[in-house]
């Protein structure tokens, strides 16, 4: 059973997963109307990705006998300085992100609540992945440094990311 302070954290969670999601899915919004379909298409998975942690968080909640919360979302920025821009805001998201992880585990074990505090041993890994996964394409980006044809070769190599990214996806359900 959750402890009310726990249900509380995590559905704070929740909510941040969910708000990840919904910028992420802006950010692919955009980029498609940008002409950068691999962007896009990246984007648009990653958004799908922490619609799945928010759903994970949820369903975890119920289990121990808590409510998961679904929240309300909050308006995204509809556009973005530039693709650089754009990852720029991914890689501090997903800091925060590990940050509120952290607390949480903290929390847990304040609490004694060891089943959450293992749980949560997920989100540690997917967030170690997350902000490398981000700072290696900013790395790629900050290369070619607004470069035209440069960029249409990263927008190429996203697109390859991202259908990597859906195939491991399929094969893991
Ligand atoms: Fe990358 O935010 Fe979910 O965990």
């Amino acid at each position: 059973m959750l402890s009310k302070k726990i249900e509380s954290a995590l559905n704070k969670q929740v909510e941040l997963e969910g708000n990840s999601s919904q910028y992420y899915l802006a950010m692919a919004s955009w980029a498609e109307t940008q002409g950068m379909d691999g962007v896009a298409q990246f984007l648009y998975g990653h958004a799908d990705e922490e619609r799945m942690h928010m759903i994970k968080l949820i369903k975890f909640i119920n289990e121990r006998g808590g409510h998961g919360i679904v929240p309300a979302t909050t308006a995204p920025p509809k556009t973005f300085k530039s693709v650089q821009a754009a990852f720029e805001l991914v890689l501090s998201h997903e800091i925060k992100v590990s940050t509120e992880i952290n607390k949480l585990v903290e929390t847990c074990l304040k609490e004694r609540d060891y089943t959450t505090h293992n749980f949560l041993q997920w989100y540690v890994s997917e967030q170690i992945e997350e902000e490398a996964l981000a700072r290696k394409v900013l790395d790629k980006l900050k290369l070619i440094g607004g470069e035209k044809g440069g960029l249409y070769l990263f927008d190429r190599d996203l697109q390859a990311l991202a259908a990597a990214d859906a195939a491991d996806a399929t094969a893991e359900k």
